[in-house]
């Protein structure tokens, strides 16, 4: 056939180095941006297949996130915006790894097994990060979507979830909205200004915050959005990329893990300041205090003011409607203790992976779902869009109930439900803060964080590490699990798990205690206990103090 001529050709210009072998991982291809052209192209082909096989547009992103900026990756994005399905995820990996000679094979196997019909037209729409390499790396996609005869859309420079924001709007002929990033700014600035109406006396002080943009796309995307903002909130934008290094010292992985802020960012204290990460799916909140200490408000934080703003409107309300919040073991005790006993809120734990949170959340009328870094967003269910809609434009309903469906209504469209959006949970937490009249303190004393520590450590092959119970716990190497359970058993109200990375070449240990000393010294006992029976390599994990 024609269309394989032109793949067989194309390839050879995008080879596989020879033995390469790399895993469609938590957030699809990543590594050195070396070693991913020939993956760029092949997830082109598979973008193609995938639109033919459902008919409808598929994005593919490329951005390695957080990462280093010499790193890059590829992931791949499904008709209604949401992460691509595991069983194509499998056929992504196959696909990466054939050698290519057996490229051909490989393709018509997927094609087979899916019983793809090759005469569908396909679509697929693609975006990149603004690391160097990935101009020539989304070129290489644009290719294996020609190669195969699929049409493409190149967005160019996009965030992550503007790109699957797109996507969807595209398969849902514009119903989610306009496909275009101005469509993007428009939706999401209207749906702010309309929702912070409803924020009385709210002064030029209290609309100011600082944005860290990692020096990425964020930044980027920000400066333009800023003029549809109509001043209703001012933004003082640090690491905007004109100097610094991508991720470097900065960015929402950066202050959540090492928990201070950001270089190069001016903070004074008590005031709201942001980090976004490198494609612009996460936030973090923090502040200084008075004595110059630094707070960190991260995804669990943001997870329990939009959960308990949600639940007070819909008891106001008088909606019928269930709510949960979904997290990950990463997610802080005190955030899970406080919705599940306080708030009185359904909590789910899933796997690390938005895809897994995303999954679970579909599951209520809403869902709420934060990863801890601050990867997140709210789900409503078509039922619950359409109770609140309802009610909204009932004339017999009055006072409390009809403000309470009001705010819920104009709430909906700040919201990126595709997948976590850095912009749109910014603007909705800004929203919510307007309106409850709450400062950066009260939000953060709604509980308080156990102390945690998060730590990496470098083994010969990450996969001898198995979890289960939504990793919670180690099924191998023997005997790991049961020497993590005797060390937390050393320390008061603490928690410790290890799980492999599905982003970066090594295990993570997570560790949390009553103080900071303890969970700093169970975190690097644990790290101990998995260099020695997980096959460590190079010099064994130092204590951090
Ligand atoms: P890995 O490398 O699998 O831990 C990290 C994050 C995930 C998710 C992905 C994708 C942590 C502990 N892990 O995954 O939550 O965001 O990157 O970006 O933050
Ligand atoms: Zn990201």
């Amino acid at each position: 056939m024609v269309q394989f001529q032109e793949v067989t050709k194309q390839s050879a210009l995008h080879p596989k180095p020879a033995g390469l072998v790399l895993q469609y991982g938590t957030a699809g291809f990543r590594t050195n941006a070396k070693l991913l052209d020939h993956i760029m192209f092949r997830m082109g082909l598979l973008a193609t297949l995938r639109s033919k096989k459902t008919k409808a547009t598929i994005g593919v992103m490329v951005t390695a996130s957080h990462n280093p900026e010499e790193d890059n990756g590829v992931k791949l994005v499904d008709p209604m915006g949401e992460m691509v399905t595991p069983t194509w995820e499998v056929y992504a990996t196959q696909l990466a790894n054939a050698e290519q000679d057996d490229l051909l094979a490989s393709l018509k196997d997927i094609i087979e097994k899916e019983s793809i019909n090759m005469s569908q037209e396909a679509n697929v729409f693609v975006g990149k990060d603004t690391r160097s390499s990935s101009v020539s790396l989304s070129k290489a996609v644009l290719d294996g979507v020609s190669a195969l005869a699929g049409h493409s859309k190149d967005f160019g420079l996009v965030t992550t979830p503007q790109l699957h924001y797109m996507v969807c709007c595209q398969n849902t002929q514009g119903e989610y909205g306009e496909a275009t990033v101005e469509g993007y700014y428009t939706k999401l600035s209207q749906a702010f200004i309309q929702l912070t109406k409803n924020a009385s006396n709210c002064t030029d002080d209290q609309k100011h915050l600082s944005v860290d943009g990692a020096n990425g796309i964020g930044a980027l995307k920000v400066r333009e959005m800023e003029s549809h903002l109509k001043k209703e909130l001012h933004i003082s934008l640090f690491n905007d990329g004109s100097t610094g290094k991508l991720n470097h010292q900065c960015g929402a992985d950066f202050v959540k893990v090492q928990q201070k802020p950001p270089t190069d960012m001016k903070m004074n204290s008590g005031e709201r300041c942001c980090s976004f990460d490198g494609d612009a799916d996460r936030i973090v909140y923090y502040y200084t205090d008075s004595e110059g200490r630094f707070h960190l408000l991260d995804g669990d934080k943001v997870a329990t003011l939009i959960s308990t703003f949600l639940k007070e409107l819909l008891t106001q309300a008088g909606l019928d409607l269930e709510m949960a919040v979904v997290q990950t073991a990463y997610a802080n005790g005190s955030s899970t203790n406080y919705l599940e006993d306080t708030m009185k809120v359904t909590v789910r734990c899933t796997k690390t992976g938005v895809k897994h949170l995303h999954h679970a959340a579909q599951e209520f009328d809403i869902g709420v779902y934060f990863e801890a870094n601050g990867h997140g967003t709210v789900l409503f269910s078509k039922a619950a869009e359409e109770k609140i809609q309802r009610l909204a434009e009932d004339s017999s309903v009055a006072n409390e109930r009809k403000r309470a469906a009001l705010l819920l209504r104009s709430t909906i469209p700040v919201i990126n439900q595709t997948v976590g959006d850095a912009i749109s949970d910014m603007l909705l937490i800004e929203a919510i803060l307007a309106i409850k009249g709450m400062t950066i303190q009260q939000w953060d004393a709604i509980y308080s964080d156990l102390p945690n520590r998060q730590l990496k450590v470098k083994v010969a092959d990450r996969r001898v590490i198995d979890t289960a119970d939504a990793e919670r716990r180690a099924v191998s190497p023997k005997g790991l699990q049961e020497a993590i359970d005797s060390l937390v058993r050393k320390y008061r109200e603490a928690r410790s798990f290890v799980r492999p990375s599905g982003t970066e070449d090594v295990v993570r240990v997570y560790a949390e205690a009553e103080t900071q000393e303890s969970a700093d010294s169970l975190a690097h006992e644990v790290s101990l206990a998995v260099y020695r029976l997980a096959g460590g390599v190079g010099g064994e994990p130092e204590p951090l103090h």
